[in-house]
């Protein structure tokens, strides 16, 4: 038996409102389709965020039917563990993917805060939304289902994946026990989503664990991370045994990064480089500039009107432009007498009490000075902010509040 894994199709998206782009995820969504289709497989299994909210567009839905209903056609399930993007953001307003359900385009969990299991044939698939995603590290389900072959389906961000793939603290993580060896070795493939970077963790003797990631990039940051896109194709053997591997899709829009100082991204955006890069795919790339040392507005002008003629030209579909600026709050305090602990102590926290208080701001406040050794700092409030559990739910209160 043979099944495709996907996640993160974010239909409806649309980066900077460019319709252009919005389309750039119908039509991956339509090749992942083609694919399933082609490689013959008896089911799909999706990570989440098949939608990018859980109010779609007409449209949104309209490409999302047309992909699931060439599946329905030839028999291929398709089954959801739905998202944080399109679970309903108030009870009871009911979520994007139970209409697609309850038209037989899909099957997700009945109630999306619990786990929820559908058999494909001697294959067991165990599914947790975003809301459920605590129990996919509960042994006990497990016990729950005699089949042979128990596949977990499910909508999470693993804290240790995280940090490995996006190099963000584990404190930063939304809960910070979410471990991938704490996930129950009885599985035979755990099938994820949320994370949008491509991963696999194999480790000997525990189930692979798989993101197989976005499907089209969000923003020039999924790319720089990673710059190709994958399905998985998961193949299971009568002996129970499985392999797998993933499949690049060649449908999404690429990206040209152009990071440098004034002068050097002028040569690099010289029209016979960039119509090379350009031609190596059948869509215009996106160009992304980021100009590594502040500039007049003469100079972003004289740089913009470059760029529009690589566009007139053809050579690429849209730009993002960014420009370094020194900016030094320390520097507010001579020109209007305001100084950073003023700003923190009365717009961002405002009169809160929390312990340490006053180490903390001065630690933010030395922060923002140029010559701050940033690293140190840095570790000395995590430090802080580690020691109490309170203070670092009152700030989150604080900063929620805002
Ligand atoms: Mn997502």
């Amino acid at each position: 038996m043979r099944f495709l894994h996907v996640s993160d199709t974010h239909l409806g998206a649309r980066p900077y409102g460019s319709r252009d782009r919005e389309a750039d995820f119908y039509d991956v969504f339509s090749e992942v389709i083609d694919l399933a289709v082609e490689y013959g497989v008896s089911f799909v299994l999706h990570g989440g965020d098949l939608f990018h909210s859980s109010n779609p567009s007409p449209k949104a839905y309209i490409e999302a039917i047309r992909g699931l209903a060439r599946l329905r056609e030839r028999g291929i399930d398709f089954i959801v563990a739905p998202g944080n993007h399109e679970l309903p953001k108030s009870a009871g307003r009911g979520s994007p993917i139970k209409v697609l359900e309850h038209i037989g385009l899909l099957r997700s969990p009945r109630d999306p805060s619990k786990p929820d299991v559908f058999n494909v044939g001697d294959v067991s698939i165990i599914v947790f939304s975003e809301w459920a995603s605590s129990y996919l590290f509960n042994p006990d389900i497990l016990q729950l289902y005699n089949s042979r072959i128990k596949i977990a389906l499910a909508h999470i961000t693993l804290c240790d994946i995280l940090r490995d793939v996006e190099g963000v603290p584990e404190r930063a993580c939304r809960d910070r026990s979410y471990y991938s060896s704490r996930i129950p070795s009885g599985y035979s493939y755990v099938a994820l989503g949320d994370i949008h970077t491509p991963w696999e963790l194999r480790v000997p003797g525990r189930p692979p664990i798989v993101y197989p990631g976005s499907t089209e990039y969000l923003g020039v940051d999924e790319y720089r991370r990673h710059s190709e896109r994958y399905v998985y194709l998961i193949d299971i053997e009568s002996s129970g045994d499985i392999s797998f591997k993933r499949i690049p899709l060649k449908k999404p829009r690429r990206w040209i990064i152009v990071e440098d100082t004034y002068s050097n991204v002028l040569n690099k955006l010289n029209v016979s480089s960039i119509s090379r890069l350009s031609s190596t795919s059948d869509k215009k790339p996106i160009l992304y500039v980021k100009v590594k040392e502040p500039i007049t507005r003469d100079r972003r002008d004289m740089l913009i009107k470059h760029i529009h003629r690589l566009i007139d030209d053809g050579l690429i579909l849209d730009y993002r432009l960014e420009v370094e600026v020194k900016v030094s709050l320390v520097e507010r305090k001579y020109t209007s007498g305001v100084s950073v602990d003023d700003i923190l102590k009365t717009e961002v926290f405002g009169k809160i009490n929390i312990r340490d208080m006053d180490k903390i701001l001065g630690i933010l406040a030395s922060m923002v000075k140029p010559e701050s050794d940033l690293d140190n700092l840095i570790k000395e409030l995590i430090g802080l902010l580690e020691g109490s559990e309170d203070t670092l739910r009152v700030l989150e209160m604080a900063l929620k509040s805002k």
